[in-house]
């Protein structure tokens, strides 16, 4: 692969750039890779040690991608890639995810442009240079024109604020930060917060050698069989073979996995037609159950229960105790929270070493340097998994909490709504791009193929700025606001507003409570190919200060 990438400026202790980029997992490495071959100098940052992100960090036992996977969750950029990596599982391990992203960072060479173990601690806009100043906390200082955040929608931790947790003095593990040396469970007791997609992975491999496992449940939630299997070599073969049609349908595709769409509703179909798909479906697990049932799951009540009803069916026929099977039963509209695939959650409850508390019923009052105590009484316990999730979509944009124009802090702008234009910009943080932030399908789209195609977007902005001499853009505050109702519009149409859950932002006490995320799937790349094409609609822009080169690089 050619690269023509510039070569950065140094003046004082200060390092220049066109584009700095925050975060070096998936987004991140590809922005590395997108902005040098335009010919810009280019410079990421990561806390980790290595590339990977969310696959750094994500290595609790039973780590999975637990979408519709392998071999699809990947870039699609390079012909070369598909050719030559070999996808052994359709739900691979987080360390065969890492494997891929390893050989990909290789393959580009992008370390070289990467600098680990350094955490961003401040970037600011200085708007008479028109440019972005980085402050790390290994004293490298850094400006550049561009700034992208790649910062990770599930990348902050969700530590829950529950009174007296660190009174527990055992070991305690969060899943979004597991450690990188091996963890014993045997002949421990564990309790695990949290039944999302990463207890419901974890419980059944902690349970297989720990000596006892409570799970401290807040909401039962809807599970699917993961379905994981052997992708055979033949497989492999016929997906390289049809690698251009297979792209095209990713494209096409409201999520960009190359499925057909949906084409009726639930309601079309008899009961028993229903419950025969519903089986097949069930039986071949992964994401199958969303992408080839019915068209109208989310959006209508109706249809919605009867999905629902069929998987609160198959969580009785497998959990043998009534009393914890009825603890098992979601009451929420199924697919309003993120959907999850398991291997073997529910059985796991048949255990005798595995034990469920109802914390609706049943909450935590205190821990002790020994035990967690529920109103029902104490647990003892040598080891916490916390499996709360993330401050997610939005939670590492504040983190990172970037100072815009005037200093004003990103804390600021977004105390009621995650403001933004397109899912990319934010006024008053001029030249500063988000990859899968609020107001984008992000967590709701391939995320590969979205980072690939939102930092297209970008890249094309930039050019434009440059041919145009100009030094700045921001979205005017009416386009804002204007996105803000389109989001909200696609998203009030369904039901995923009326359930609480990370999506909404109701996970993490005192986060605005809304749905951020923009549903209209691949419509959205028209959407912002619309923009680019009326010239960059909805924005302001400043002529450039300096010429190019003065003061940029
Ligand atoms: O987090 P979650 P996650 N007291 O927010 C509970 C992706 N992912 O890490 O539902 C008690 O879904 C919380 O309860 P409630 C995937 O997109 C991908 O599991 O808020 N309980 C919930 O049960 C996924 O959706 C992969 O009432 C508390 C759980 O903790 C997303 O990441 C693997 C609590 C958190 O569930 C997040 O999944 C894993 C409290 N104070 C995840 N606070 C792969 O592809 C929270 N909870 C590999």
């Amino acid at each position: 692969m050619t690269s023509k990438e510039a070569s950065p400026r140094e003046s004082g202790s200060v390092e220049h750039y066109d584009v700095v980029i925050i975060g070096a997992g998936v987004s991140g490495m590809y922005a590395v890779h997108h902005f040098r071959e335009m010919g810009l100098s280019v410079r990421a940052y990561d806390g980790a040690k290595d590339i990977g992100g969310t696959w750094w960090y994500n290595r609790y036992p039973g780590a999975r991608v637990d979408g519709p996977g392998s071999p699809y969750y990947c870039y699609t950029f390079s012909d070369e890639f598909m050719k030559e990596w070999d996808w052994e599982e359709t739900q691979s391990e987080w360390s065969a995810v890492l494997a891929y992203l390893e050989y990909v960072a290789d393959k580009l060479d992008l370390r070289r442009d990467i600098q680990f173990e350094t955490w961003v601690k401040d970037v600011r806009y200085d708007e008479a240079a028109q440019r972005w100043t980085v402050e790390t906390d290994t004293g490298v200082r850094a400006s550049a024109q561009f700034l992208v955040c790649a910062v990770g929608a599930l990348s902050t931790a969700n530590m829950p604020d529950i009174s007296g947790i660190h009174d527990f003095a055992g070991e305690t593990y969060h899943t979004g930060r597991w450690p990188h040396e091996p963890v014993s469970f045997a002949g421990k007791r564990v309790a695990v917060i949290g039944t999302g997609s990463s207890g419901i992975q974890s419980i059944p491999e902690i349970a297989k050698e720990a000596d006892h496992v409570t799970v401290l449940q807040r909401t039962p939630q809807f599970a699917f069989p993961a379905g994981n299997r052997p992708i055979t070599p033949e497989e492999m073969e016929e997906a390289r073979e049809s690698w251009e049609t297979i792209r095209g349908k990713m494209l096409a595709h409201p999520g960009g996995f190359p499925v057909d769409t949906h084409t009726r509703s639930a309601l079309d179909d008899t009961p028993e037609e229903r419950e025969a798909l519903y089986e097949e479906l069930w039986k071949r697990g992964s994401f199958h159950f969303f992408l080839k049932s019915y068209n109208d799951i989310a959006i209508s009540e109706e249809a919605n229960q009867t999905m629902a009803d069929f998987v609160r069916k198959k969580i009785r026929e497998v959990v043998k105790d009534p009393e914890t099977a009825d603890k098992l039963m979601p009451d929420h509209f199924v697919m309003t929270k993120r959907p999850i695939l398991e291997n073997g959650y529910f059985e796991t409850y048949n255990r005798d070493n595995v034990t469920l508390v109802d914390l609706r019923e049943d909450p935590i009052e205190r821990f002790t340097p020994t035990s967690v105590v529920t109103r029902s009484g104490e647990h003892p316990i040598d080891m916490l998994v916390l499996a709360t999730g993330f401050d997610a979509i939005s939670g590492s944009m504040l983190r990172l909490n970037p100072k815009g124009r005037g200093g004003r802090s990103l804390k600021e702008r977004w105390t009621d709504r995650f403001h933004n234009y397109l899912g990319l910009t934010i006024r008053d943080f001029p030249n500063l791009f988000m990859v899968h932030g609020p107001g984008s399908p992000g967590v709701f789209y391939n995320m590969p193929l979205g980072a690939e195609r939102q930092m297209a977007w970008i890249g094309d902005c930039i050019r434009h700025l440059r041919e145009q001499g100009q030094g700045a853009i921001e979205p005017r505050a009416e386009s804002e606001e204007a996105w803000d109702n389109e989001v909200a519009a696609i998203a009030n149409a369904t039901l995923f507003p009326r359930t609480d859950s990370w999506w909404t932002g109701a996970n993490v006490p005192g986060k605005p409570r809304y749905f951020s995320v923009y549903l209209g799937g691949s419509l959205y790349y028209q959407r912002i190919a619309e923009v680019k094409d009326k010239d960059y609609d909805g924005f302001d822009f400043e002529p450039a200060h300096a010429p190019e080169g003065a003061g940029a690089s």
